[in-house]
């Protein structure tokens, strides 16, 4: 792996770090654009309380200087500002024994991490648990993924998202292409493809609120302008797809991937499922469709990258589910202290991200350099190649 993203931090915690190692020196990085995407993944109708608290800020704070990277490791902050109304409980050296034990959980929620978790690690209280597996975490991956973005953004690769679908509300018909994603309105109540179908997501979401229930949904992630040839069909560990699946596998309450529209394409004959090749005006080999999602067999062919991530009902019900009290033994419903209803549009913006990083990766990786100008000349070197190979 030629870049690496860690990321430290606990939800109510004094803060987030992000740490992005292997971006090459020479790449100017625009903290407003960092900013702005940390304000995307906050913005989303069906949010709880807390993203009024926070007001995520990136502090640039390792590996740049002067606003250009230097190629060491970079490092990002985001400030928790709820950690004001929680340093007593979660101070990372002393907390009130007092403060802590009224905030200590037991009723695992089915769904989170809580018991699975705290099975894991013996943990007497699940907050040692639920902490870090908050999706709060998620705030310092999309800080990483907006320096990939821009690095990508130098070599001419552009990635989107948009809401496929809230609980029961779809449109199967949206389109899946980097087009539909590029008429998202970034400042509708939803992010959804079809604006259309707000009024209906959102009525959904205000009645699972009503009834202390959650929902889950769908997102679109997609990248334009990505060179053929990365990723590898080798070997399993190389394959893009597979790669691309991990990464939007492991944002929070991710359950499903698809890339392209395989589902619909595993109901029907390989005679509808295949993009066919044919040769275009200039003479470039272009394909008729884009079931495949810009993949094939875990190599990216030139079309554009389109992945879909669901999302299950996110775990935290304000009505509780049947849970354990592990301090008893007793049959309890699950803990509630505050959640969200949904999280659909957070999901695209996290998606957005973490496709970002596994193409800086495999674009590192195939096309490589130290500096930014290397990495540019190599992939005009790259593209220049293909294009001759096509037009054998
Ligand atoms: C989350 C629970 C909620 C969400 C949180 C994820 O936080 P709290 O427990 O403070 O109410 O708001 O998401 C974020 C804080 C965020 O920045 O996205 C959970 O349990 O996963």
């Amino acid at each position: 792996m030629t870049l690496r993203l860690v990321t430290a931090g606990e939800s109510h915690g004094p803060r987030l770090t992000a740490i992005l190692e292997g971006i090459p020196a020479g790449l100017r990085i625009d903290s407003a654009f960092v900013d702005r995407d940390l304000a995307r993944r906050q913005h989303g109708y069906g949010r709880g309380g807390r993203m009024k608290i926070e007001k995520d800020r990136a502090t640039l704070e390792g590996g740049i200087r002067g606003g250009v990277t230097l190629g060491s490791p970079i490092a990002i902050g985001i400030e928790n500002r709820d950690f004001a109304n929680w340093s007593k409980v979660m101070h990372p050296l002393e907390n009130d024994p007092i403060a802590s034990a009224e905030r200590r959980v037991t009723r695992p929620r089915p769904g989170h991490a809580d018991l699975a978790g705290g099975m894991k690690f013996g943990a007497g209280d699940l907050r040692d648990v639920l902490e870090r597996a908050s999706a709060r975490e998620s705030a310092a991956r999309v800080a990483g993924g907006a320096v990939c973005k821009l690095l990508l953004a130098e070599c001419g690769i552009e990635v989107a998202s948009g809401v496929l679908s809230v609980g029961p509300v779809i449109d199967p018909e949206s389109p899946r292409s980097f087009a539909a994603l590029q008429k998202v309105r970034e400042d509708s109540p939803l992010r959804a493809m079809d604006a259309s179908l707000e009024k209906e997501m959102i009525a959904a979401i205000d009645e699972a609120k009503r009834a202390g229930d959650t929902l889950g949904g769908s997102i679109l992630v997609g990248a334009r302008g990505v060179p053929p040839g990365l990723g590898s069909y080798t070997s399993w560990d190389r394959k893009l797809d597979a790669r691309i699946g991990a990464a939007l596998f492991s944002i929070p309450a991710v359950k499903a991937v698809e890339l392209g529209s395989s589902i619909e394409a595993s109901r029907g004959p390989g005679s509808l499922a295949h993009d066919e090749i044919e040769r275009g005006r200039r003479g470039n080999l272009r394909r008729r469709s884009n079931r495949a999602g810009g993949l094939e067999a875990g190599v990216t062919n030139g079309e554009d990258v389109i992945a879909v991530a669901y999302m299950k009902p996110l775990s935290t019900l304000a009505r509780g589910l049947d849970s354990v009290d592990l301090a008893t033994g007793e049959a309890a419903r699950a803990a509630y202290e505050r959640s969200d209803v949904t999280a659909v549009a957070a999901c695209g913006v996290i998606a957005e991200a973490m496709l970002a990083f596994v193409l800086a990766d495999a674009l590192l990786e195939s096309i490589g350099g130290d500096r930014l100008d290397d990495v540019k000349s190599r992939l005009t070197a790259h593209r220049e190649r293909i294009r001759k190979y096509s037009r054998v």
